[in-house]
């Protein structure tokens, strides 16, 4: 029965097709391929963009607020979309081995790709500063973690360091593929909205993903006419805003580990990326990151705090937005990547030790 259904609704063209060849393959002829390139994905990219009632009425004035939850990536984070990229370049190149240093995500991404890659991957990570699912992530994909009794940047400093004297792919956003592949997030933003937002909120680490959106705007204008270019606002930790304040933060300090970043490597692109766009950088406090955190999981969502930045930067503009304005915020990382953040950060209600009877339950749910 259930095959013959198929077959009738196949000759009838009653099917969704679905399908997604992965960011390389559906925005082959943006990016810097070729038919020598040997593809490295996982299918990656086509992530949803979320219409949010809850913010959109928060915000008011005919706004409406549009979340791009990149958190659905094969790894849990935007990362995917860069390292789907340099994996396939530092394959046609003929490397053996990548390395990166990471506050997580850059490293569960790095050693899934490598491994699907049949590559072999070297992470550098701060000392206790790497969320639980992360760390598990990149265990499981089979990297080889030096845990360093210093922050990102110092890891980032020596990595940098070893792939100039050694053959050794660096695959952090200095890798100019790794902007190239995260630029089609804002194709898809602009194919699934019909034209690019009003505004453009999203977290700060070491600025890659800011750069490679613009990036994306900007190309995108060339080819669609018309197109009028984001604002970009680029959010950061009050304890770790180096591009806020433009300076170096020796010791960057946040809830949002993700983005504990004191020394951007993409800090002059960010510049430009701000003065083109007429945009703004600002600082947000970790307690601002959890209320909207919090709000967030009420609609449904859950996303990493690093994640949650561009939505706290966002609510705290509000009074700055002109009336029936789009707005996209990027949620960059998916919540289960934290889960000790969230277990710590909720106004859930958990009884535990409760005896397993109808009255006693009957009588928790007050019926
Ligand atoms: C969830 O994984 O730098 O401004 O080593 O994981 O492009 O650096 C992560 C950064 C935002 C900041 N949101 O992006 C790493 C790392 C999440 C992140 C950022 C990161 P960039």
């Amino acid at each position: 029965m259930y095959l013959l259904n198929k077959i009738k609704n196949k000759l009838q063209g009653n099917y969704i097709k679905r399908s997604w060849p992965g960011l390389i393959n559906a925005y082959k002829q943006y990016l810097p391929v070729s038919s020598k390139t040997p593809i490295i994905s996982l299918n990656e990219g086509n992530t949803p963009l979320i219409f949010s009632e809850s913010l959109s009425n928060l915000i008011g004035s005919n706004t409406k607020v549009y979340l791009k939850y990149d958190g659905l990536n094969p790894t849990g984070s935007f990362k995917d979309r860069g390292m789907t990229m340099a994996i396939s370049k530092a394959k046609e190149e003929g490397c053996q081995a990548v390395i990166c240093a990471s506050t997580g995500n850059t490293s569960a991404s790095a050693a899934a790709y490598a491994s699907r890659g049949k590559l072999k991957s070297y992470v550098l990570i701060p000392d206790g500063y790497v969320a639980q699912g992360k760390l598990a992530q990149a265990l499981m994909y089979g990297a080889e973690i030096i845990s360093i009794k210093g922050n990102f940047d110092k890891a980032l400093e020596i990595v940098r360091d070893l792939s100039t004297k050694y053959p050794i792919t660096l695959v952090n956003s200095v890798n100019p593929y790794r902007i190239q592949g995260q630029k089609t997030a804002a194709f898809e933003i602009v194919d699934d909205l019909g034209f690019a937002p009003e505004w453009l909120c999203i977290p700060m680490g070491n600025a890659g993903n800011i750069t490679a959106y613009w990036m994306g705007f900007k190309e995108y204008s060339k080819i669609k006419r018309n197109l009028k270019l984001p604002i970009m606002m680029g959010f950061q930790s009050e304890g770790s805003a180096p591009l806020v304040k433009n300076i170096i933060v020796q010791d960057p300090e946040t809830i949002a580990t993700a983005i504990r970043i004191g020394n951007p490597v993409n800090r002059e692109k960010a510049k430009i990326v701000k003065k083109e766009s007429k945009g703004d950088f600002q600082s947000v406090t970790d307690e601002d990151i959890i209320k909207a955190y919090k709000k967030l999981a009420e609609e449904g969502i859950f996303c990493e705090p690093a994640s949650a930045a561009s939505v706290a930067g966002l609510i705290k503009n509000k009074n700055r937005i002109k009336k029936g304005s789009t707005i996209v915020c990027v949620l960059t990382g998916n919540g289960l990547k934290d889960p000790d953040c969230a277990i710590k950060n909720n106004d859930a209600i958990f009884r535990n030790n409760v005896e397993p009877s109808l009255k006693e339950i009957t009588k928790i749910l007050k019926y």
